[in-house]
């Protein structure tokens, strides 16, 4: 990806743990360095289709004298989110926050954080079969727009399914959506519980009726196994109510661990062959 780089611009705040340093205030440095397509606003010689680093270096300015925090760690993520959240065309931004007059009685040149942070795609599906499932599948397309951490970009039609998983119980409503985020998948996963709980889940029976469940399918290419979290989904290719939905938006979203496209895992779970058995 291009790049646009903004080296150690100066600029004098007061973070800092000791109660001096907040009062008296010293010089920052700020090195930041912001991914993003600038092809067309090259070809075409048009600021309008590029950031305009003389507004970034504004922001950071006064975004970071604007605010006083104890930790550089602190001003370098909030500023990172601020510039992503400001600045819609930049997807990823390097930020090195230092401090070169830093309370430390030893003889140094500077002292600095450098943190690299950025959208992510991700896709969720969705699914209801208690209740109002329509106002359910639509309230969490809504919340997650309400998000500003969250761009949502493709939301597919919700479509009826036959309850998967062995346990009797209604038909579902299911869908896919495709979104940017700033979350890490840990807190992604948060947010969508908070939105489940938000409209009355509760977990009782495993794979039983629910008001709302999202799940996580697809983070980037990432690959995952923790107590708490799975990605990609470790069932997402063996259902049809994934798949279906996932199709009409993504059909060419990758499946990191079998290497397959949304549009080859839907073929061969609904192709004839598959489901004759294996002798
Ligand atoms: N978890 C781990 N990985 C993930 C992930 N990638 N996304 C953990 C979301 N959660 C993940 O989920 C249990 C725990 O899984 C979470 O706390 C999280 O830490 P849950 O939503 O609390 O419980 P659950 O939904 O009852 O269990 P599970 O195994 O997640 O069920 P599924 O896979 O969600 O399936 N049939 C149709 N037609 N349509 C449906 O939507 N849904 C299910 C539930 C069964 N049959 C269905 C449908
Ligand atoms: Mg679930």
């Amino acid at each position: 990806m291009d790049q646009i780089i903004i080296e150690n611009l100066q600029i004098f705040a007061h973070h800092g743990v000791y109660r001096e340093e907040n009062e008296k205030g010293q010089n920052f440095y700020i090195n930041a360095v912001l991914e993003t397509d600038i092809m067309r606003a090259g070809r075409l010689d048009d600021l309008e289709l590029s950031t305009n680093y003389g507004e970034v270096c504004r922001f950071l300015d006064q975004f970071i004298k604007g605010h006083t925090y104890k930790l550089i760690e602190t001003v370098a993520e909030k500023a990172a989110e601020a510039i992503l959240l400001r600045f819609p065309l930049v997807r990823r931004v390097t930020l090195e926050v230092r401090k070169p007059e830093a309370p430390v009685p030893l003889s140094f040149e500077s002292i600095s954080v450098k943190i690299t942070r950025g959208w992510h795609r991700a896709y969720l599906s969705c699914g209801s079969n208690l209740g109002d499932r329509k106002r359910h599948l639509d309230g969490a397309a809504e919340a997650l727009r309400a998000d500003d951490k969250c761009r949502l970009l493709k939301v597919s039609d919700w479509i009826e399914t036959k309850p998967y998983g062995g346990v009797e119980q209604d038909d579902f409503l299911n869908g896919a959506m495709e979104l940017e985020t700033l979350y890490t998948p840990e807190m992604l996963l948060e947010k969508l519980h908070e939105i489940e709980y938000a409209h009355g889940r509760e977990r009782k029976v495993r794979w039983g009726p629910r008001t709302l469940d999202l799940d996580l399918l697809l983070y980037e290419e990432l690959v995952m196994d923790t107590k708490e979290l799975t990605v990609p989904h470790i069932d997402m290719h063996n259902r049809y109510f994934v798949l279906e939905p996932l199709m009409r938006i993504a059909p060419y979203a990758e499946h990191p661990v079998l290497h397959k496209s949304v549009r080859q895992m839907y073929a061969e779970l609904t192709s004839p062959e598959a489901a004759v058995p294996v002798s």
